[in-house]
Order: structure tokens, then C-alpha cells, then sequence
């Protein structure tokens, strides 16, 4: 195991309480939680609690902000969108801290996070655009009647996000919100509040009326679920585990049936077919697998190679993987961080353990990389079959499976044999054979010759058990818009 020391600059903590109203607050419980940075294990600092209590709090705020008289619902549509500019030009602004914070707490390179920081403005920028464009529609009926449809914002929209992309995240939530007229309480992941807590500060800055955005942190179990449960809340939109999806629906539904959209995990395949340019495949699998320390829901997890080239891709595929630099993620040459926390590491080398004992071989890494914090070598396994549980669950982190494939028919049957459904893969020449796993593939999104091809222009979300609606582009408004009819009876004398 090589070694090396992870140098962490001195970066200032300068939010770690609760943001309700445009304040800051102390937990209703007194309790605080710590965090930690993944790259040593050691602790941070203390951020406040949040529970039921202050997610009440938080409630009252946000209707108040909410009323129809408010000042946040007397804003003209595009007042709206330039309160979101705004917000977009401080993330800017303030790139350089942002980005050593989120390494800090986050653990992916300095580099992924600079990266992540300017897509959060733009992803804010592109929603700003829609706050005074989505219209509704006139509706051609009986002559007597004038039919047309209102867009009316949903009304208090609880927002629960995982920590991979903690600000990422809370930017492609709040965008559709917010352009929406409604207001939003935001529940980051308990590993990762300090970014978007500074994103609070922010909202303050960029001028948002008080009780519009709210930021709670705190855990799953009591926070999360409060917002879940509560009667006041009208919508929930989570990014997560499917376990805990299946939760929310469920909880949603027992309290006040209120909106639910989801976003969950997946197991996508990404095929390489016979006739693809290899040296392009094997990059393309290796970034499509290993991006972000392999902390995305969309990670090309089973990588489905055409028999004819497999051992030529494995081979190339191990050297690639060999050579990924795991290190200190705030060096400009490492490619890969750690792990988000000890509890994903280990689960992590379970699988690893797993694969090997299911009879896969491990051409290379699945190790401890650092004797400190939790980094794991990138992991390549040849000889996957579809049964072992390397090629069925949801790892989460750098392990790249490679199954063989004989025929075309037969690798779109097997890829699609998962509960999941949220992105997939085809790397060939071939047009017609493109066009072909286009149509048979069960997915949210299918990329030809590229993987991860992610715009907030263009809608994203799975089929199956990967989620329930979609997020970004025109169809992400949908969730946070309520359609009003109004039929006005024309009267026949003037
Ligand atoms: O997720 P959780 P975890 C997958 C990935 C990973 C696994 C577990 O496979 O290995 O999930 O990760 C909040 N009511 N993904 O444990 O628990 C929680 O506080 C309300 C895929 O981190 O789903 C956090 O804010 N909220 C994924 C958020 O849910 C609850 C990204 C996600 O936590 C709750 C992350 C409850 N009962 C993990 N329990 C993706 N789709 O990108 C937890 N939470």
C-alpha cells in the first residue's frame, strides 16, 4: 500500500447552524452532530441538529413566505429569476472557497468541485430563465366557454439530497423550485451540510425574501422524516437510496398524500460493441465507472463487452486503472479522493470480498489505498456474471464489472434484467445498431459513443425502480407546478 499525506488547508467554517427565515438558529434540542473530512477521518466541526421541532419552525416560515401577499408572491416572475441570477453570480464569486470547502467535507478533487460549483450557477442561471416562461395553455372547447390553464407553484417543497454532490444537488433542486414561485426547506446529508449551509448565506446576500429558502441539517430518521410526514408540507423531492425512496413514498402518502418525486440509484450498463474504436471504449468505461470516486448514481457499473475484444479490453482496461492517480484530493494530479465515510468504505470492500469469493477475478486494486482516511484503489473485475452481487446491487463505489456478451439480442435482455432503470451506455459505429438499443433499452437516458452526457436542458430521471419523475430541462418544472383550469362561461348578450 503506498502512502501519502493528505495536506488540508486552513479553510474557515463559517456556517454550521440552522438557516430558517434568513437567521441562523441553534437546534430546538441543543444537540449538534459531528462531521468529518473523508480524507483523514478526523472531525471538523460541530453543525446544529436539526429535528421535528425546527422542521416546524422552518414550516411556519416558509407560509409565511408563501402567502399570497407576500413579498416573495408579488414578485413579477422575472424579479424572481434575477433573485436566482444573483444567487448564480455569488456561487461565482465565491468558486475558490466554495471548492475547498466541498473538497474538504466531500473529499472529490479540488478540481471535480471547482467543476461542480460553476455547473450549480449555471444550472440556477438556466432555471432563472424559465421563471416567466412556462406558460400555460388556452384551450379550444365549445365556443361559449374560454378554457385556459393556470401554472400555480406547488406551495412548500421539502428537499432532501444525499451528500455526493452536496451543492450540485441543492442547485438542481432549488433551480425548478424557485423559478416556480414555490419555497423550499432543504435537508442536506448529514455527512455533508457545511456547502450548502454557506449557499444559505448566499440566499441572504443575493436578496431572497426571509422564509423562501430554508436550510436544515440533520439526519435521516427525525429530520428527513419530519419534513416526510409533515401535514404542512405539499411536496417532497429526494435524491437517494431506493430503500429510502420506497420510505418516502410510502410516508408521503400515510401523512397528507403530498407530491413526491424521486431520484433514486441504479446498476447501468454501459455496452461496447464489437466494432468500437477500443482505446476510446476503455476510456470512455473507465470514467464512466470510476468519475467522482464511482459516487454516482449514474456510474456505469456493469460494463457489457462484445466477446471478440474482452480480453483486449480488459487488458487495457487494468493498465488505465492502474494508472488512475488515488491521493490527496486537494493536489491537482489526483484523480480520485476518497470514500464519503468509513461505513461506505467498508461496504465497499465487502463487495469487493464478495465478487472475489462469487469466482469474478480481480485483475487489479480493491485495496485500502491510505493508511488514512478512506481511500480504495480502483478496482477491475473480469469473469462477472450476472448473478453475483457485484453485478446486482448498487456499489457505490470503484469497482468496475466487465461481463461478456456473445450476441446483441442477448446483451439487451441481460441489461435490462435489474430493478433499476436510470441511465445506460452503447459504444459502436453502427447506426442502425445504435438506433436499436435506443429503443429496447430500459432507461431514463441512453448515451451513444459517450457516457454521463448530463445537461440542464434535457430531462433526467429512471425508469423502474431508479426514481419517480424527472429533474432538469422543461420536463423538471413539471413536480413544481400545480395545473389550474379555468373555464369562463361567455355570457350571450353584452
Ligand atoms: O443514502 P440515504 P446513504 C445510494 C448508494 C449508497 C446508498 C446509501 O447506493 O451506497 O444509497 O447511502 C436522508 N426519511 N445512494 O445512506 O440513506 C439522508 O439523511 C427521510 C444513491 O447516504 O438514502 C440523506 O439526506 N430522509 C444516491 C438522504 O436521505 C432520509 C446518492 C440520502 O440518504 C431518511 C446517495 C428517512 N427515513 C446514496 N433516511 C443517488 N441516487 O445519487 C435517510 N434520509
Amino acid at each position: 500500500m503506498s502512502s501519502f499525506t493528505v495536506k488540508v488547508p486552513n479553510i474557515e467554517i463559517k456556517y454550521t447552524k440552522i438557516f430558517i427565515n434568513n437567521e441562523w438558529h441553534t437546534a430546538t434540542n441543543g444537540k449538534t452532530f459531528p462531521v468529518f473530512n473523508p480524507s483523514t477521518g478526523e472531525e471538523i466541526c460541530h453543525v446544529e441538529e436539526g429535528t421535528r421541532e425546527d422542521i416546524d419552525k422552518a414550516v411556519e416560515a416558509a407560509r409565511e413566505a408563501f402567502r399570497s401577499d407576500s413579498l416573495w408572491r408579488e414578485l413579477e416572475p422575472s424579479a424572481r429569476g434575477g433573485l436566482m441570477r444573483k444567487f448564480a453570480e455569488l456561487l461565482r464569486r465565491d468558486v475558490e472557497y466554495l471548492s475547498q470547502l466541498e473538497t474538504l467535507n466531500n473529499g472529490k478533487t479540488l478540481v471535480n468541485s471547482e467543476i461542480d460549483i460553476m455547473n450549480s450557477a449555471a444550472c440556477i442561471d438556466y432555471y432563472a430563465g424559465w421563471a416567466d416562461k412556462f406558460t400555460g395553455e388556452t384551450i379550444p372547447s365549445t365556443p361559449d366557454l374560454f378554457i385556459y390553464t393556470r401554472h400555480e407553484p406547488v406551495g412548500v417543497c421539502g428537499q432532501i439530497i444525499p451528500w455526493n454532490y452536496p451543492v450540485l444537488m441543492l442547485a438542481l433542486k432549488l433551480g425548478p423550485a424557485l423559478a416556480c414561485g414555490n419555497v423550499v426547506i432543504l435537508k442536506p446529508a448529514e455527512e455533508t451540510p457545511l456547502t450548502a449551509l454557506y449557499c444559505a448565506a448566499l440566499i441572504k446576500e443575493a436578496g431572497f425574501p426571509p422564509g423562501v429558502v430554508n436550510i436544515v441539517p440533520g439526519d435521516g430518521p427525525n429530520c428527513g422524516h419530519a419534513i416526510v410526514v409533515h401535514e404542512r408540507i405539499d411536496k417532497v423531492a429526494f435524491t437517494g437510496s431506493v430503500e429510502v425512496g420506497k420510505k418516502i413514498q410510502e410516508n408521503a402518502a400515510k401523512s397528507n398524500l403530498k407530491r413526491v418525486t424521486l431520484e433514486l440509484g441504479g446498476k447501468s450498463p454501459l455496452i461496447i460493441c464489437e466494432d468500437a474504436d477500443l482505446d476510446f471504449a476503455v476510456f470512455v468505461a473507465h470514467e464512466a465507472i470510476f468519475h467522482n470516486a464511482a459516487q454516482n448514481c449514474i456510474a456505469a457499473s456493469r460494463t457489457f463487452v462484445h466477446s471478440k475484444i474482452y480480453d483486449q479490453f480488459i487488458n487495457k482496461s487494468v493498465a488505465l486503472a492502474k494508472m488512475r492517480v488515488v491521493g490527496d484530493p486537494f493536489d491537482d494530479n489526483t484523480q480520485q479522493g476518497p470514500q464519503i465515510s468509513k461505513q461506505q468504505f467498508d461496504r465497499i470492500l465487502k463487495y469487493i470480498e464478495l465478487g472475489r469469493k462469487a469466482g469474478a477475478k480481480l485483475e487489479c486494486g480493491g485495496t485500502k489505498a491510505n493508511d488514512q482516511g478512506y481511500f480504495i484503489q480502483p478496482a477491475v473485475f473480469s469473469g462477472v456474471k450476472d448473478d453475483m452481487e457485484i453485478a446486482r446491487d448498487e456499489i457505490f463505489g470503484p469497482v468496475m464489472s466487465v461481463l461478456k456478451f456473445d450476441s446483441y439480442d442477448e446483451v439487451i435482455e441481460r441489461a435490462n434484467a435489474t430493478p433499476f432503470g436510470l441511465v445506460a451506455g452503447v459504444i459502436t459505429k453502427d447506426l442502425t445498431r445504435a438506433l436499436k438499443f435506443v429503443q429496447e433499452l430500459q432507461a431514463g437516458s441512453v448515451w451513444v459513443n459517450t457516457y454521463g452526457a448530463m445537461k440542464f436542458q434535457a430531462p433526467f430521471g429512471g425508469f423502474k425502480q431508479s426514481g419517480q419523475g424527472r429533474e432538469l430541462g422543461k420536463y423538471g418544472l413539471e413536480p413544481y407546478y400545480e395545473v389550474k383550469t379555468v373555464a369562463m362561461k361567455l355570457l350571450s348578450k353584452m
